[in-house]
């Protein structure tokens, strides 16, 4: 059985996943799973229900992280994790912030209170977007720049899965119309930039902008 990727679009951990297959050049299928209303079978895949979950063979992976490092290791291809043990350590600690810090305030505050909680009818926690975007993310968007230290890619000249990561969260954000202001963190305003102009990502991003319109005009 081919490789097959589940989740919905607008996760970014699904986008992180996307990027990565794209980047790689790793056939696969897409199955849209949406967040919430998984169907059953699904819970066989993905146990607690959560996007991204991959199938390949007789293989079921849950966890992007998890899945980011399977497919570097099953499929090769440019490695996403660096040269060396020492690389490859920093990057993963780099995507685990990314997935957990970063995804708690971009994603799951600032996302999901501007276009999850209207889409399900609910007013958005104007106090918890602004709490997050005045206290919680700029001392992660400042530790995230002290760690780019002025390079184009976490790992200098080379891609990787952190940049992935950090991207992908701060996409969630911009699709919220909360792109992070460029005067105060320009070298991850650069990366995202860079990282938008890749047709890995920019090839997933017309999809994207068509949903979140469609949806926010319902
Ligand atoms: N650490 C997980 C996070 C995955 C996650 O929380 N995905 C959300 C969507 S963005 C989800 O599936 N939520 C539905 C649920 O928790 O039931 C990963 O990297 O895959």
């Amino acid at each position: 059985m081919a490789l097959t990727l589940y989740g919905a679009i607008l996760s970014p951990f699904v986008r992180k996943i996307r990027i990565q297959l794209a980047e790689q050049a790793i056939a696969h299928d897409h199955v849209i799973v949406a967040p919430m209303r998984q169907p059953d079978w699904y819970f066989d895949i993905s146990p607690l229900g959560r996007i991204p979950a991959i199938q390949d063979g007789d293989l079921k992976l849950a966890d992007s992280a998890v899945i980011a490092q399977y497919l570097e290791e099953a499929y090769g291809g440019p490695s996403l994790y660096g040269e060396t043990a020492a690389e490859a350590a920093r990057v993963r600690w780099l995507e685990k912030y990314a997935d957990y810090e970063l995804a708690a305030h971009a994603t799951f505050t600032v996302f999901a209170e501007r276009f999850l909680e209207p889409l399900k009818g609910n007013r958005t926690n104007e106090q918890a977007v602004a709490t997050a975007l005045s206290d919680h993310l700029p001392p992660l968007l400042d530790y995230l720049t002290r760690e780019l230290n002025g390079k184009a890619f976490f790992l200098g000249d080379r891609m990787s899965i952190a940049d992935i990561a950090v991207t992908s969260q701060l996409i969630n954000m911009a699709h919220v119309g909360e792109l992070i202001d460029e005067d105060r963190w320009p070298c991850l305003s650069s990366l995202l930039a860079r990282m938008t102009a890749r047709s890995s990502l920019s090839s997933l991003l017309p999809a994207e902008h068509q949903l979140i319109a469609k949806l926010g005009n319902r």
